[in-house]
């Protein structure tokens, strides 16, 4: 549902303590299970981008040391998705640096026949191609693909300091024609980049406007890439973290807030405040696209320590 700045604003600058009591509240409302949603994320197509992303490893601009590889045939993702699924993931996200996909183009078929595999595994599938319009976005959801990632990153004012070979209208449109192929959208941004928490919350306007409203929304700690012209940014401050989740939760109270990029640099406790103000989701698995992720074991403690339980896997098709 819409809300105003100034509406976030009231939540957000709650005192603290109240803050993570509403969100809490409303979790125990909308998601009792005390479940935590795992999703490994695969890099089908690595480096070499186009775009000049300034945070992103990936991008052709920044000497980060990232190679260029092709994109990974069915076959050799298949391995990854089964040992996903075998490890107690229930959502599988492939992740491609390009610039975006068109239909007929050889490299978005070969994407198509992977979703179509992988989605026989029983896994929620969701894949972060960059832009795409109706045709490929229908195709995508005939293929088998539940959600598509596609991030917002920042505020529209704030959006221009870290991308312009693309902008923020190119991403509401990739996002409007995700929604009207009836695919779930996953969309979110990343914190720490320089924005003040003003820019964080006009971030989470946008996405309150969503009609539908976000289904996922990944809320990424910036993962400074050396060589790229955020390197030297500093860590954010783990409680605007938990502020912002919290008022995520409270605005947005189906959607699943995952705690995504950056939880490296958290400490157990910051996390179990994270997943405490509403935060369901991570990204498990040792690796994110480039990044570093905690180990699989590492997070299966802390989830025991807290009694709570990894989604459970679906038993009717997704
Ligand atoms: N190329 C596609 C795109 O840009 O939409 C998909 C892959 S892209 C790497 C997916 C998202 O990961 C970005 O939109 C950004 O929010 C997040 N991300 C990338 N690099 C990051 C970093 N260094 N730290 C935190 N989040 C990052
Ligand atoms: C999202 O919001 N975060 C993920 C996923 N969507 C594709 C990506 C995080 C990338 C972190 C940096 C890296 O691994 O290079
Ligand atoms: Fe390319 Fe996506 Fe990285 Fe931007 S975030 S440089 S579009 S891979």
């Amino acid at each position: 549902m819409s809300k105003t700045l100034s509406e976030l604003e009231a939540i957000y600058h709650r005192p603290f303590f109240d803050l993570i009591q509403g969100s809490r509240q409303i979790h125990g409302e909308y998601w009792p299970e005390n479940e935590m949603q795992l999703c490994t994320l695969l890099s089908v197509k690595t480096g070499g981008c186009s775009e000049d992303c300034s945070y992103c490893s990936q991008s052709s601009r920044y000497q980060t040391g990232i190679e260029r590889e092709t994109l990974m045939t069915t076959a050799e993702v298949l391995p990854y998705a089964e040992e996903a699924k075998s490890n107690g993931s229930t959502r599988f996200c492939m992740g491609a640096a390009w610039k975006g996909v068109r239909d007929g183009d050889s490299r978005f078929e070969q994407m198509l026949e992977t979703v179509r595999e992988v989605s026989k595994l029983g896994m929620e599938v969701c894949v972060t191609l960059g832009q795409l319009s109706d045709p490929e976005a229908r195709k995508l959801k005939e293929a088998g693909v539940t959600a598509y990632n596609h991030n917002i990153d920042t505020s529209p004012e704030f959006y221009s300091k870290i991308v312009t070979s693309h902008s923020f209208d190119d991403r509401l449109s990739t996002i409007g024609a995700v929604q009207r192929s009836g695919m779930s959208v996953c969309c979110g941004g990343i914190i720490g980049m320089g924005e003040t928490e003003t820019d964080r919350l006009r971030m989470l306007e946008v996405l309150c406007g969503f009609d539908p409203a976000p289904e996922s929304v990944p809320i990424n700690c910036l993962m400074p890439m050396p060589g790229t012209p955020l390197e030297d940014q500093e860590a954010v401050d783990v409680f605007e973290l938990v502020r912002l989740i919290a008022t995520t939760r409270m605005v947005l109270p189906r959607a699943k807030v995952r705690l995504s990029a950056g939880r490296t640099r958290l400490s157990r406790e910051a996390q179990a405040l994270c997943y405490f103000a509403g935060a369901n989701s991570i990204f498990y698995g040792e690796k994110l696209l480039t990044a570093d992720n905690p180990s699989t074991n590492k997070d299966l403690d802390l989830l025991r320590t807290l009694d709570l339980q990894p989604q459970a896997p679906f038993t009717t098709p997704v």
